[in-house]
């Protein structure tokens, strides 16, 4: 069976921030083993497992998979040091006795009763066909698995779909859109008077030229014919790290309310442009993001604990890679914000320790998540509404743009905000993002969140001594789980200063 598919010389790829990516050109053989491996998954849970074939924001010769486990999240972590080994493992036999292993040790039977189902998605990368071909042969496999093909799909509504699937629900892309829309309007006729004429401003779309932009009927860089490559000066990844104007847009845009999806719209942000021809933007990231949704939820709770005397823990989950200033606004609210490595998996994980946990990513990746025991007393308090449409706008699986973006749009409709105000519920330190190129990134470990180095010995006592220098200095500096490189991060009270900053540090690590 392996001889389709064997890994190529001297390939070793693992399961990262966001499962295995690597350039489309040596990812089969690993598509194929995560195939093996999200039916071994069905067959543990006895529930449907998704696969993604995506790279997300990254280069279109760049592709990857990863695997939605039955509530439609990522794969738990347990079993990730298993996809480590099983992905990269060389020659059939090594493979079969592994599986055969991991099979007793997890009591996996096959040929019983319940047959794996897999459901396939992939967005819109020319790898993706024959990549998705590498998945279903994978599943096929394994005694009586069956591989549904959903199409193309944005990452969140694959993961949505085995969500719904395994609750028994009816869970077709056409399910998705309509809850969406259903919610999105219940929510915006809830909201009474009048729109103002800057509310009534239309939201421009950037749709990275990827999935995102397929699904929507009006937006800039939609990847149809002739619109431009996927992730390649656009999309919400380089709005947020470049801080300029995705491609398509200008100087006839200045003011307007606008937002970036990447490749895959699991991930967002807003930004407006400034007037001046260097095409700057003002960014919304996914920290201003957060703080919105942060703040309207404390204030719907606020109105709730005065009518029904309920206590509701709210809790915030960031990474180091949160701009200082968002952290120092969410404390002042007087709301508990939590910290934890990057990577979604991790964040998410958290957000379950709250009734309600809101988590984002500064590059726009995240969610809000619910208790089961909030929303069965919120469903109780609003029988009579017969629906809790700001829970059903919400993807519940994983971030997703499309309900991101719609949710924000209900926010400031709520507020009465322009895009303008919202930017300036707090100023953003200036910040600096750099990659740096190196042999081997795994000689980089780090602890406290990702915030201190420990290995090499003697690299964050450099790092402490060039933050130092500096008036509100932050730098930490961690191996990228999704690229071949280190990055730093820097922070301090001028541009000029983070960037210097950002550059000394990254002399350390080279
Ligand atoms: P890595 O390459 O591990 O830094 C990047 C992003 C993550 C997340 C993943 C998955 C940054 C600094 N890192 O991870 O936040 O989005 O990709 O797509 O933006
Ligand atoms: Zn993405």
């Amino acid at each position: 069976m392996c001889i389709k598919y064997p890994i190529p010389e001297g390939v070793k790829i693992s399961y990262g921030t966001a499962g295995f990516r690597a350039d489309a050109s040596i990812i089969s053989s690993t598509v194929f083993r995560v195939g093996i491996l999200a039916a071994l998954r069905s067959l543990k849970t006895i529930s449907v497992i998704g696969i993604m074939i995506t790279a997300s924001h990254n280069q279109i010769s760049d592709n990857g998979v990863k695997i939605a486990d039955p509530s439609g999240g990522m794969l738990t972590q347990e079993w990730e040091p298993f996809a480590d080994l099983h992905g990269n493992a060389p020659d059939p036999q090594n493979l079969v006795n592994l599986i055969s292993e991991f099979a007793k040790k997890e009591n996996i039977s096959f040929g019983g009763d319940y047959s794996a189902e897999v459901l396939l998605g992939r967005d819109t990368r020319p790898s993706g066909e024959s990549l998705l071909e590498a998945a279903r042969q994978g599943i096929s496999s394994v005694v009586g698995a069956v591989a549904t093909d959903m199409g193309i799909l944005t990452t969140p509504q694959l993961h949505w779909m085995v969500r719904y699937r395994n609750m028994g629900k009816s869970s077709l892309e056409t399910d998705y859109f309509k809850q969406l829309s259903n919610s999105f309007r219940c929510l915006m006729d809830y909201i009474p008077g009048e729109m103002t004429a800057s509310e009534m401003d239309e939201l421009i779309v950037d749709g990275a030229n990827g999935v995102g932009g397929a699904k929507l009927e009006v937006v800039r860089n939609s990847g149809r014919e002739g619109e431009g490559v996927l992730n390649h000066g656009v999309g919400a990844d380089f709005v947020q790290k470049e801080k300029i104007v995705p491609s398509g847009f200008g100087q006839a845009d200045v003011g307007k309310r606008c937002a970036s999806l990447d490749g895959d719209a699991d991930q967002f942000v807003y930004f407006h442009v400034l007037p001046g021809s260097n095409n700057k933007i003002e960014l919304v990231d996914g920290d201003k993001i957060l703080s919105l949704f942060a703040l309207f939820i404390k204030q719907q709770l606020a109105v709730l604990s005065k009518e029904d005397g309920r206590q509701v823990h709210l809790g915030i989950v960031q990474t180091a890679y949160a701009n200082g200033a968002s952290t120092d606004y969410l404390k002042k609210l007087g709301l508990e914000v939590a910290l934890t490595p990057t990577g979604v998996k991790y964040l998410h994980e958290k957000a379950y320790d709250y009734d309600i946990g809101i988590y984002f990513e500064a590059n726009g990746h995240g969610t809000i998540l619910f208790s089961a025991s909030f929303l069965s007393w919120l469903e109780t308090r609003n029988k009579e509404l017969a629906s809790t449409p700001e829970v059903e706008l919400i993807n519940q699986a994983v971030g997703d743009a499309l309900s991101g973006v719609l949710l924000v749009e209900v926010i400031l409709r709520h507020m009465g905000w322009s895009i303008q105000k919202w930017s300036e519920l707090y100023q953003d330190l200036p910040s600096r993002q750099l990659k740096v190129k190196v042999m081997d990134r795994t000689a980089v470990t780090t602890a406290n969140a990702e915030a201190e180095v420990v290995k090499p010995t003697g690299l964050q006592e450099a790092i402490n001594c060039e933050v130092a220098k500096y008036t509100m200095g932050r730098s930490f500096v961690r191996p990228s789980g999704t690229e071949d490189v280190i990055r730093v991060y820097a922070e301090a009270s001028t541009q000029e200063e983070a960037d210097n900053l950002a550059k000394s540090v990254a002399q350390h690590v080279d």
